[in-house]
């Protein structure tokens, strides 16, 4: 799955990237992309199209964040939404190591059951914590032999009785037999699953549960059935409250997608997911990772983090006002500043995405220059008072002095910002004059003010 829906999307991405303009024909041509990405990865049908219209509109149809292109939100926008298709929260499994924990493992035949049992032992071992290992299995011929196997290598102690044939008998004994070791503090319990359907198979763990009060119940979800795993996660959480998820084989799966967000459409929490045969290819299921590893984009949670603190809607509300009042400050602007600051470094972390920078042809000098005279004018702001940010007008011979040596720039170009902004302010007062007369229909503001 990381592999063929993560490169459709990453496709997707890089149409983003790579467009000249992000306009309405676009984001209708990268929500049919998606669409299909989502469905070729068996993700159900509603909810893809779901998905792909909260994109489609707030992509669209939202007040973009001052001081962020549309460019930069559409792409937030489509990592939130797949977020939350995939996963809506983390929820990590977090055990008391001063108590013995009881993990029972469920699923059907075949679904990684005693794989899972092995990797999170190693998970679990290199945490800390004390394992024994219950073979509950008494049904499948070997069962024992390939837990000890498969186990061998970290050095865990199995449980296990060849001669005894009802399951809830070995895991008894098991837990006898762990119980009198102070030591151990995690009990991994595995179990037959010889069911191929949901109704026996719940009714088998609630006989083991029975005996063994598990701290959780963990039910092991094939993820290469793709959107059939809704209605086994739909039983088996509806059934006991002390369930989570582990899903496995999203290695080997195209249907990945489907199985994540079906699964996570229940409701049910997973908390790890296998991707690989090997006892190390356990992965804690964080969804924001998650995603960030499907896009290929490491950097990518920082983008949001930035984006989060771009959007500041106090700031774009009082700046919107302002403005129809024909009332900027320099304060104004100053906050303006410090918005599109605050984007460059979104524009440099996007940047980092490998094949980005070529395909927006950038130009590294020019951006060197605007950054060095953004920081200029952070600097003279923030060497003048409070009353000067508010009236420009006052800002007059000593004043100028005084601010320049403050901020460690010349007089002149003191100076020269003062004229930028004047010329500035005319400028909005022409516009809010034509604004008037076309009833309301914004004309083409100066840079950096689209989002008004
Ligand atoms: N590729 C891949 N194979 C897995 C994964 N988890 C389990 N398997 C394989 O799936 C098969 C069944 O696993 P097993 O643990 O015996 O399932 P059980 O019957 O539920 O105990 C084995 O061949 C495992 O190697 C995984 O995350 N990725
Ligand atoms: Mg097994």
């Amino acid at each position: 799955m990381l592999d063929s829906l993560g490169s459709s999307l990453r496709k997707t991405i890089m149409k983003i990237r790579g467009a000249p303009i992000v306009d309405e024909k676009l984001i209708k041509e990268l929500m049919k992309d998606l669409e299909n990405a989502l469905l070729g990865a068996d993700v159900n049908l509603d909810l893809a199209l779901n998905m792909c219209d909260v994109v489609r509109n707030k992509a669209l149809k939202d007040n973009i964040p001052l001081g962020l292109s549309r460019r930069d939100y559409t792409l937030k926008v489509i990592y939130d939404e797949l977020t939350n298709l995939l996963g809506r929260k983390h929820d990590p499994l977090r055990l008391n190591p001063n108590e013995k924990s009881i993990l029972l493992l469920i699923g059907i035949q075949g679904s990684g059951k005693t794989t899972a049992i092995g990797k999170l032992a190693n998970y679990f071992q290199k945490r800390g914590f004390k394992i024994g290992v219950i073979g509950g299995d008494t049904f499948r011929p070997g069962a024992l032999a390939q837990l000890q196997q498969y186990l061998a290598p970290i050095d865990v102690e199995v449980y296990g009785d060849e001669k005894e044939k009802k399951a809830t008998n070995v895991i008894k004994k098991g837990l006898k037999h762990f119980e009198r070791k102070k030591n151990i503090n995690l009990i991994l319990i595995d179990t037959t699953g010889r069911h191929k359907e949901e109704k026996s198979l719940l009714k088998e763990m609630q006989s083991i549960a029975k005996v063994s009060s598990p701290t959780e119940i963990v039910l092991v979800v094939d993820a290469t059935i793709g959107q059939q795993a809704q209605a086994q996660a739909d039983a088996f959480n509806r059934a006991t409250p002390l369930g989570s998820i582990i899903l496995t084989k999203l290695d080997g799966s195209a249907k990945g997608g489907g199985a994540v967000s079906a699964v996570s459409v229940t409701g049910a929490v997973i908390r790890f997911y296998g991707d690989g045969e090997k006892i190390q290819d356990l992965e804690e299921f964080n969804p924001t990772r998650f995603v960030g590893s499907l896009l290929g984009m490491g950097d990518l949670e920082g983008l949001v983090t930035k984006v989060n603190e771009a959007f500041d809607e106090e700031d774009t509300a009082e700046i919107r006002d302002a403005f129809k009042k024909g009332k900027i400050t320099l304060r104004h602007f100053q906050k303006q500043m410090e918005t599109a600051n605050k984007q460059s470094s979104i524009g440099k972390l996007v940047s980092k995405i490998p094949g980005v920078s070529s395909m927006m042809g950038q130009q590294p000098n020019l951006e060197e220059e605007s950054q060095k005279g953004m920081k200029r004018f952070l600097a003279i702001c923030g060497s003048m008072t409070d009353e000067e940010l508010d009236d420009a007008r006052i800002i007059k011979g000593k004043r100028i002095q005084r601010i320049a040596r403050g901020s460690g720039t010349s007089p002149q170009e003191v100076k020269q910002l003062l004229k930028q902004f004047n010329q500035m302010t005319k400028q909005f007062k022409a516009m809010r004059k034509m604004r008037g007369r076309r009833g309301g229909a914004p004309g083409g503001l100066p840079p950096g003010f689209e989002g008004l």
